[in-house]
């Protein structure tokens, strides 16, 4: 199976072709609507804020050091991957360059309600910054269920997504089950044979390209030159059912008590947002 690449998609063909269906794209020409497309380069980001700062496995980096250790990552020798920074939080003057950030796309996005800014629920927006050689840790599927954007802006990056119902296949961790047991980087197929049967799609997204990743759809990245994106997720009545059982099972690892009150929080969020996207 193949990534399918379009341009000019409408609205319409999107969420009947691919939205509703839960089949990957990569839209090529989305980001044109934001400044950010061909303005975000690494030197861009070194002169306007060289001092910002984000944590990356514990360690604090400023963004002009983080610029230099994606100059020199090698295969052999890769930067940290990722570097996150949350864009509202540490560059919010960079919000207005990636207006409108649904990109008339993305939408509906409940994750826009107020409610859902407070605290972690996958409301955020991120910048993610990597060099040559640098791997996302593991395969998973994004949290709670939401749909994944990752607009490239800079470079070149690898992705493998597997199609919808390899789940099977693919190990769930029993302890985590949006993360994948396996390395898939170099698969041991002793350990996990049934991987075998899965049908893996690779394929490279480039600056201005967008790939929009449907919720549950298992996927790992591979920085394959220096990398800057975008990523948010979404969340709407497609996926709220699976959404609020991921609430419940993730919860409830912490406590009962935790479990309910963050559940009723999420149905009054969601319930919030509907009656606001009604009146849209
Ligand atoms: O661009 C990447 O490295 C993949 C990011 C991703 O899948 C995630 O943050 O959930
Ligand atoms: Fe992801």
């Amino acid at each position: 199976m193949e990534i399918i690449r379009r341009d000019n998609i409408t609205y319409d063909e999107f969420m009947e072709e691919h939205y509703k269906p839960g089949i990957p794209l990569v839209f090529t020409n989305a980001a044109k609507v934001w400044k950010a497309n061909g303005l975000f380069t690494p030197d861009w980001f070194r002169e306007n804020y060289p001092e910002r700062e984000t944590d990356c496995r514990g360690t604090a980096y400023k963004m002009k050091d983080i610029m230099d250790m994606v100059e020199t990552s090698t295969v052999e020798k890769p930067a940290p991957y990722p570097i996150i920074f949350n864009i509202p939080e540490t560059l919010p003057e960079v919000m207005q360059l990636l207006d409108p950030l649904d990109l008339h796309y993305a939408k509906s996005n409940w994750l826009k309600n107020p409610m859902f800014q407070v605290g972690k629920w996958g409301g955020a927006t991120e910048l993610f910054i990597g060099g040559p050689g640098g791997k996302f840790p593991y395969l998973h599927i994004d949290y709670y269920h939401l749909n994944a954007w990752i607009t490239q802006l800079y470079g070149e990056k690898r992705f493998t997504v597997f199609p919808r119902g390899q789940d099977d296949l693919l190990y769930p961790r029993p302890d985590d089950p949006w993360r994948s047991e396996l390395n898939i980087f170099e698969p041991d197929f002793e350990k996990y044979p049934k991987y075998k049967d899965a049908t893996p799609i690779h394929f490279t997204v480039g600056p201005g390209e967008t790939l929009f990743i449907p919720f549950g759809t298992w996927h790992s990245a591979y920085s394959l030159t220096r990398t800057i994106s975008v990523a948010f997720d979404t969340l709407n009545s497609k996926n709220h059912k699976e959404f609020m059982k991921d609430v419940w099972t993730f919860k409830s690892r912490q406590s009962k008590a935790k479990a309910v009150a963050m559940y009723g929080y999420a149905w009054l969020a969601t319930q919030s947002s509907k009656l606001a996207e009604s009146f849209a």
